[in-house]
């Protein structure tokens, strides 16, 4: 007789319910559980959690991987998991088809000057301004991963000029690819909308300081939907008082949620939602996460492998 098999997710239980369909449906094996309900904890291999429980090394003896249940692990604290533990980020179509419908409404937003409107629309202002054309405007992302790339994929279809800037060098149809630290100021020179889709790691940090800003041109705006760490509060706003940068759009903020004081809120050139830019699709998520546990019982490598040293 096999050794019975757990799959035990920890994270939003009406999701995890969607989740427990799809693998009763292809992976009924596998005794899938909810968080609280661990059953036998040494049958515990595999995991899917925002926040992992306490000491899951002793809880879960015979765990093999840990899976986010987002396409972030900055939430991990790496130092207090098992050091040869696999760490797997999401990669799945509902995220990924989120952040793209997100980014584009935003883009396109700030290249039809729909902040100018709202700002018009309350002075009873009939004001138009000129209407570029989507070639007129460039467009940089940050990060060129699974979700950078796709975001650039819609928006180069819809005409936008269209750059990408990540640490290793990559190629994307239609994209200007510039990569590492020596490439980043020829990157923010030609960038008018910067969208940040980078992860949240040691040297990112800070990233989108007073420094970053100054190498914009002049009236550029930034879509901030990386993690709200990334950002310098007080540049951001210096730069947006100054006129040297136009518009924001904040999906992520530190911390979360935003208090009510913190002057985000209130700021005429800011527009801001609460961390929803994209969520994890559990139907899609559970599908990819079989597939990986397939991979994975092959001795194949799984999709969105975390590098550990690296961070994401
Ligand atoms: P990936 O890991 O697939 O891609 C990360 C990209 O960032 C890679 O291209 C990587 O470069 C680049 N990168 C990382 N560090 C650096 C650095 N120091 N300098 C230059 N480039 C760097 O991540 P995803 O695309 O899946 O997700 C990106 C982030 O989006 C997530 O980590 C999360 O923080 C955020 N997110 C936000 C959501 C929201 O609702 N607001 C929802 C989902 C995700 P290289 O390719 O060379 O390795
Ligand atoms: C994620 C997020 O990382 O929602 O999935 O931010």
């Amino acid at each position: 007789m096999t050794a019975p098999v757990t799959f035990l997710y920890k994270s939003d239980p009406v999701r995890g319910r969607i989740w427990a369909e799809v693998f009763q449906r292809h992976a009924p094996e596998i005794d899938f559980r909810i968080w609280p309900d661990v059953g036998n904890a040494s049958s515990v291999r595999y995991l899917a959690a925002w926040e992992p429980p306490a000491d899951i090394a002793e809880r879960f003896p015979n765990l093999q991987v840990l899976f986010s249940s987002g396409a972030g692990v900055d939430q991990f604290d790496f130092a207090a998991l098992p050091p040869d533990l696999p760490v797997v980020r999401m990669v799945e179509p509902g995220i990924i088809r989120g952040m793209v419908e997100y980014v584009t409404h935003a883009v396109l937003g700030l290249h039809r000057d729909m902040a100018a409107y709202r700002r018009q629309q309350k002075q009873a202002a009939w004001k138009p301004l000129q209407v570029k054309t989507a070639a007129e405007r460039r467009v940089g992302v940050l990060g060129l991963g699974s979700l950078g790339q796709a975001v650039l994929t819609q928006l180069t279809a819809f005409g936008f000029e269209c750059a990408g800037w990540s640490r290793s060098r990559h190629a994307v149809e239609g994209v200007q690819c510039f990569a590492g630290e020596g490439e980043l100021g020829a990157f923010l020179a030609r960038t008018d909308v910067l969208v940040c889709l980078l992860p949240l790691t040691d040297s990112t940090r800070g990233f989108l300081n007073a420094k970053l800003f100054a190498q914009l041109p002049r009236g550029a705006s930034l879509v901030q939907v990386g993690r709200g760490p990334q950002g310098v509060d007080a540049d951001l706003i210096a730069a947006l008082d100054a006129g040297h940068l136009g518009e924001a759009v904040l999906d992520v903020t530190e911390p979360e949620p935003l208090p009510p004081e913190h002057p985000f809120w209130r700021h005429p050139h800011i527009q801001l939602t609460p961390h929803i830019a994209s969520m994890t699709q559990p139907s899609s998520a559970a599908e990819v996460v079989i597939d990986n546990l397939r991979r994975f019982d092959r001795g194949e490598a799984m999709l969105g492998l975390v590098d550990r040293a690296r961070g994401y």
